[in-house]
């Protein structure tokens, strides 16, 4: 039977103080990470791609704060420190496998765009736009096929949404009722083309119109209205109701990548949202009225600095691979 039921439309999730300074936590652990992952590629430490999820923290904190880790599953592009952090993976093993080291979360293998924890139910880390949206349509087969109550968590990007294997992967997820949430990360750009140069239909969220699959708009600087509608979506998803899309309205401060100049776009720009549309601020002004001390922040703030120092200092002394290990893990098999 064709779905013409609604999602519940979301609200701005109540958080408890102590949650909230999780979130908190959270986002400022992504955003020193971050910023030391840009600093060691400045140095030379971290080889390759490197992309950086400066400004988008609310979306992967505010989504997978809902979700169960072991039972749900997660998988995203190739900018995805963020979500391993959010989802409570060692920022040392991550570090590592940035720069290249055995101990590195896929031996050094990897690098920063390809990294997993099966443990985790993390899949990915995936460079070839749009793929995972395949991929995440997969992994929800596999949670409805075994019957293990988990949801698949598929996130991409404004630029991903163009891609063909998207709407194959919509129309088998309507089709199936597949437990799967489409995650759009709408951070306004795609390397350099914007959202107004690229899209027919800039807003994101009815892209699974024609697949009957609903849609919601959240702002995604304001990690408590993610959480609301991820509360939203996975009451959906659960129910057996099969996909849903969020649109996360959301902006990245850094380049695309650590070798962007971002001509294409104003300092103007940047700054404002900087300026008033930072999501870590935001929740910091929250703390403040909830009657959290200037100094217990400020602690935070250095409880936070010393595991990215700690995760750093692992990263840059771990041995790296040992030449013989090659060719391993590269086939399935041996050949
Ligand atoms: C199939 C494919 N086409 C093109 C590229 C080159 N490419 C890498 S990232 C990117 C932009 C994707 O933008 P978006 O989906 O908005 O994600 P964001 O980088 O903003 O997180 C492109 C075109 C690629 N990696 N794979
Ligand atoms: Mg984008």
């Amino acid at each position: 039977m064709p779905n013409r039921e609604r999602p519940a439309e979301p609200k701005r999730y109540k958080a408890t103080k102590d949650e909230l300074l999780q979130f908190y936590r959270e986002m400022l652990l992504i955003r020193r990470f971050e910023e030391r992952a840009g600093q060691l590629y400045g140095l030379g430490l971290i080889g390759g791609f490197c992309h950086l999820y400066i400004g988008q923290e609310a979306v992967a904190v505010g989504l997978q704060s809902a979700m169960t880790v072991g039972k749900d599953s997660v998988i995203t592009g190739y900018r995805d420190h963020g979500h391993m952090l959010a989802y409570g993976i060692d920022p040392k093993v991550i570090m590592a496998e940035l720069t290249g080291r055995a101990a590195g979360i896929s031996k050094g293998k990897g690098g920063s765009m390809h990294m997993f924890s099966v443990e985790h139910g993390f899949y990915g880390g995936h460079g070839i736009v749009g793929a995972q949206v395949s991929l995440g349509t997969g992994l929800a087969l596999k949670h409805k096929y075994s019957e293990d109550g988990g949801v698949c968590l598929t996130y991409f990007g404004d630029g991903a949404v163009n891609q063909g294997q998207v709407y194959e992967s919509f129309n088998m997820a309507q089709l199936w009722d597949l437990p799967v949430i489409y995650a759009i990360e709408n951070n306004k750009y795609a390397m350099g083309t914007s959202i107004e140069r690229s899209s027919s239909e800039p807003l994101l969220y009815k892209r699974g119109e024609s697949f009957r699959i609903p849609g919601i708009q959240v702002d995604g600087m304001d990690v408590l209205a993610v959480r609301g509608a991820a509360e939203v979506a996975l009451e959906w998803t659960r129910a057996g109701k099969g996909p849903i899309i969020i649109e996360f309205l959301t902006y990245r401060y850094r380049g695309h990548s650590m070798s962007d100049p971002a001509k294409y776009r104003s300092r103007e720009e940047v700054q404002d949202y900087r300026e008033h549309h930072d999501p870590i601020d935001r929740v910091s002004k929250e703390l403040e009225a909830m009657g959290v001390k200037e100094e217990e922040l400020k602690a935070i703030d250095k409880e936070i600095k010393d595991i990215v120092v700690e995760a750093a200092k692992f990263a840059e002394e771990a041995p790296e691979p040992d030449p013989g290990e090659l060719h391993t893990d590269v086939l399935v098999e041996t050949y």
